[in-house]
């Protein structure tokens, strides 16, 4: 047993087995690119699952951190410290709102997002307690607590973890009918994500999220945004619902806004939302922490030049039109996403999404398969072309092209 069949073995004796990782084991990485404990190099075209929007180690994240740790790393919110204001300040201007409810993780900032809707149904909306309901979509994840799982449609990410948190309606993706036969008197708030990230990067039909939009303005329904993998330039836009002209309520933040350094996520939405909460009603003992700010605040200012997103954009052309020459191969039987995010779906007779991932890694590149037959690619926004190219090529020729 080698090295790195070592730490594997020894992993998987001491670690709960949620995960099937791909057979390798990194030791260091920086930008796109990561290195294994045996000092091989790989394309990282997964960057966390967007987690790493800004590539490893970035400087300038690195720096905001290492600074930070230098000073104060964590006061509870008993009290107050000197980055709080301000990254609450800059992420709300960001996002174009008012208030900002920090947390850590993804899941964390949905299930504050859900407290959120349902107190500001029964103190705002006026309806009656204990009826409060929340629309979400078919194929959807916002994250793994139970509550959330409570409203998955995957049997694997539910399955024995009942009773299940009632209050939810499920109705198909994409379906504006559906939606709007769903949404009651008790409705308080609609859940999507304006680009389905674990379903496959499913784009919804132009004009659905208008829809929803319109729809919920009309029925005095929160629109709840889930962009914490589609947000933060990953699409070439600072949110997806940018692409379509699409103002939420509220946005569901995470990933890469803790800069791939610290966990970071957040509610943000108006001070008519966000003033429901009273002291005492909500909190998290790490949440808005002065590492988390500190990262944060430097992830900000690199989001506000627009930069991140224009190469989001641009790059993201170059990949959709390298990858749309593959559908029609007899190999890629739909290719799906926007900017630098795109599902590719492999022929099933060709190869399993998994098969694929692990021929890719041979070759030096590192993709995540997803229901079977699709692989998702999201590099790091820091991209080079020259890399994407490279990381393409490799993709040819797994697919025999
Ligand atoms: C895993 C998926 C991606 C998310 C959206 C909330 C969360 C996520 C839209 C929760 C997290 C992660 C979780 C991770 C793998 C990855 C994932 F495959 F699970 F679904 F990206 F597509 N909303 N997604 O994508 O955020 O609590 O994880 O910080 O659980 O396997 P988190």
């Amino acid at each position: 047993m080698n090295a790195m069949e070592g730490l594997v073995a020894a992993a998987e004796a001491h670690s709960a087995h949620t995960y099937h990782p791909l057979p390798v084991v990194i030791a260091t990485a920086d930008g796109a690119w990561m290195t294994d404990v045996e000092g091989r190099r790989y394309l990282d075209l997964l960057a966390g699952y967007s987690a790493l929007n800004f590539g490893h180690r970035n400087r300038r994240l690195v720096e905001a951190a290492k600074a930070q740790l230098e000073r104060v790393t964590l006061t509870s919110r008993a009290f107050h410290h000197d980055r709080f204001a301000a990254f609450c300040e800059e992420l709300a201007e960001l996002c174009g709102m008012e208030m900002v409810l920090p947390m850590n993780t993804g899941a964390e900032a949905v299930e504050t997002a859900v407290k959120t809707a349902r107190k500001w149904g029964y103190r705002v909306k006026g309806v009656p307690s204990e009826m409060a309901k929340i629309v979400v979509a078919g194929n959807n994840f916002h994250g793994r607590t139970t509550t959330v799982i409570s409203f998955s449609t995957d049997s694997e990410a539910r399955a024995d973890f009942g009773p299940y948190t009632p209050g939810f309606e499920i109705v198909p993706y994409g379906d504006l009918t559906a939606m709007r036969s769903a949404l009651t008197e008790n409705t308080v708030a609609v859940l999507l994500e304006p680009i389905q990230g674990e379903a496959g990067v499913l784009v919804p039909p132009a004009g659905y999220l208008p829809g929803v939009r319109e729809l919920t303005r009309e029925r005095n329904v929160l629109f709840v945004a889930d962009e914490i993998q589609s947000g933060l330039g990953r699409t070439g836009r600072t949110f997806a619902c940018e692409h379509e002209g699409v103002v939420p309520d509220v946005y569901v933040l995470g990933k890469a806004l803790g800069g791939g350094i610290v966990p970071v996520s957040a509610v943000v939405s108006s001070a008519a939302v966000l003033g429901v909460f009273r002291a005492g009603e909500h909190g998290s003992t790490f949440g808005g922490n002065p590492l988390a700010c500190a990262v944060a605040l430097e992830v900000i200012a690199m989001l506000r030049t627009g930069e991140y997103q224009a190469r989001a954009a641009e790059l993201g052309e170059r990949l959709h039109r390298e990858l749309g020459a593959l559908a029609g191969t007899g190999r890629v039987t739909g290719v799906r996403g926007r900017g630098l995010w795109a599902g590719v779906d492999i022929e099933p007779s060709y190869g399993t999404g998994r098969e694929v991932s692990e021929r890719l890694m041979d070759l030096g590149v590192l993709v995540k398969d997803t229901h079977g037959a699709t692989i998702r690619i999201a590099p790091p926004l820091v991209i080079g072309e020259e890399d994407l190219d490279w990381g393409l090529a490799q993709l040819r020729a797994v697919l025999g092209l």
